[in-house]
Formats: structure tokens, C-alpha cells, sequence
């Protein structure tokens, strides 16, 4: 399988290397599933300063990202990827990234992540080189560093073989569109001053029908709870509203 190659361009490359660098995800770079190369603005600078900001026109605090820099990395980038990988812009102002964006970018073959700093960059540069913008939820960061590093970590574990196991995607939180379920490990009885915590008994029936049902119930019952806009996005099947039905009459 061919690896999944990415760049971000970047005022802080080490951040994005450091971070890929570890874990799962560096595990996945060093299997060569994943490719990522950063290109630092700085270095595409035009005066000896290295400059990529500037003031504001229309006045007001704070610095704005030139548009030559930028677009001078983004063209190295796009150099040596293959035809048409998109540039990604991660701003608040982008559509919310989720779970479904992720598996679309885990089977380009190319994509181009940029991360802004100061207060923000020239509309001009996004109007030209960017073909898409993505947010990751609504809060304002120092930069776009840590949301093109949630993108990459989120993509990198859906890339073929990300995984000891494969079947460990499927079952797991968002996935399915359900929240997951909860989990236990020993000890089956963990002792407090206050009282005692058992595992739920199903899980240690053996019985692995029980164990899936159960499991699938929690599911179904935390979404419900937690998050109702999920049901509501999805349909469930007609076991799925009887194992749903059966713990809310419980809870009511
Ligand atoms: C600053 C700001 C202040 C008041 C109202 C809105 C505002 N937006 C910004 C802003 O976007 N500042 C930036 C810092 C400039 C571009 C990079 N920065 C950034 C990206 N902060 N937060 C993100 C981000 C990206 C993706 N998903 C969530 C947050």
C-alpha cells in the first residue's frame, strides 16, 4: 500500500515533527503508511529579515500573514506531491472536521495542511491556494499547529495496517455513529473505603451474545443521553430500538 502523503506548512515545523514522531502515529511514519513533510514560511521569505507578517490594513492590533511566503510553500509542497492535493486551511471559520472528513482524507492520496499564526492571514492567500477549510471546533488557538496535528493523528489511525488489529476501528467511539461503550479491566472488584466497584457481571459470563448485546445497549444508551443529535442523524434498526427502549423505560 502506497503511503498516504501530507506536508503542513508551518511557522513552527518541530511542533508538527515532534508530534509525529510518537506514538501510534510515529509509528505509522516510521512504517512508512504516512508521510508528512513540513514547509516553514520563513524559508520562503523575500527580504533578508525573513519577514511573513505584516500590519493590518484598516488598522486594528495584532499581525497578518502575508499572502507571498505562504503561497511560495504551499508551491513547494504541492511540488513534491502528486497532481491535485488539496491545500487545507484550519481556521474556526471552517466546516467542523469529523470523523467522516477523516476517512475522505485517509483515501486521497495527497493533501496539503496549513497552519496560520498571529491574527490571522491575508484573505488572499485563502481566496488562491486553499481548496478547502477545516475547524476543529469553536475556540480561538495561538495557531492552526495543534488542529493539523488532530487532522493527521485522527487520519494516520484509519490508514491500512494503522492498527494491530483492524477489527479495533470498527468497534470503536463515532465510528458507527454511536458513542462507545464502557470498559474494564482487572480487578474485577476494585476496593474503596466507600464501597466496592464490580465489573458488570455480563462481561464476565463468558457468554459473548450477552456481552455484544449489553455492549451495544450501553451505546445506544449513552448517545441517547449524551449526545441525542447523533440518534437523530441516523436510523436505527428495529433490535437497536427495542435495546434503546428497554434502558430508557428503566430510567423513567
Ligand atoms: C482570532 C480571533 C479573534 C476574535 C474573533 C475571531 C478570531 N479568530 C481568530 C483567529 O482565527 N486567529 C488565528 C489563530 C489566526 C489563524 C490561526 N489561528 C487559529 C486557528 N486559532 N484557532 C485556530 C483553529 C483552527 C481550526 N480549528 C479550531 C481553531
Amino acid at each position: 500500500m502506497a503511503a498516504l502523503q501530507t506536508a503542513v506548512v508551518s511557522l513552527f515545523p518541530e511542533l508538527i515533527e515532534t508530534a509525529l514522531s510518537i506514538g501510534i502515529t510515529g509509528r505509522t511514519v516510521r512504517d512508512g503508511r504516512l508521510a508528512c513533510r513540513t514547509y516553514n514560511p520563513r524559508d520562503y521569505a523575500d527580504d533578508a529579515r525573513q519577514t511573513v507578517d505584516d500590519r493590518p490594513f484598516g488598522g486594528g492590533p495584532g499581525m497578518v500573514m502575508t499572502v507571498g511566503p505562504l503561497r511560495r510553500a504551499v508551491y513547494a509542497a504541492r511540488t513534491a506531491l502528486p497532481v491535485d492535493a488539496p491545500a487545507i486551511f484550519l481556521t474556526p471559520q471552517g466546516e467542523r472536521f469529523d470523523q467522516r472528513i477523516a476517512a475522505e482524507l485517509a483515501g486521497l492520496p495527497a493533501f496539503v495542511l496549513v497552519a496560520a499564526r498571529y491574527e490571522g492571514v491575508d484573505e488572499r492567500f485563502i481566496a488562491t491556494e486553499v481548496e478547502r477549510e477545516l475547524s476543529i471546533g469553536d475556540y480561538v488557538l495561538a495557531g492552526g499547529e495543534l488542529p493539523a496535528l488532530v487532522v493527521l493523528d485522527a487520519v494516520a489511525r484509519l490508514l491500512p495496517g494503522a492498527l494491530g488489529n483492524p477489527e479495533s476501528i470498527t468497534a470503536e467511539s463515532h465510528v458507527d455513529g454511536l458513542l462507545d461503550w464502557p470498559h474494564y479491566t482487572r480487578p474485577e472488584v476494585e476496593t474503596r473505603p466507600e464501597a466496592e466497584q464490580r465489573v458488570p457481571a455480563v462481561l464476565l459470563s463468558g457468554d459473548h451474545g450477552a456481552v455484544a448485546t449489553w455492549r451495544r445497549q450501553q451505546a445506544l444508551a449513552r448517545t441517547w443521553q449524551r449526545r441525542p443529535d447523533l440518534l437523530l442523524d441516523r436510523h436505527l434498526t428495529a433490535a437497536d430500538r427495542a435495546l434503546l427502549a428497554e434502558c430508557i423505560d428503566e430510567h423513567t
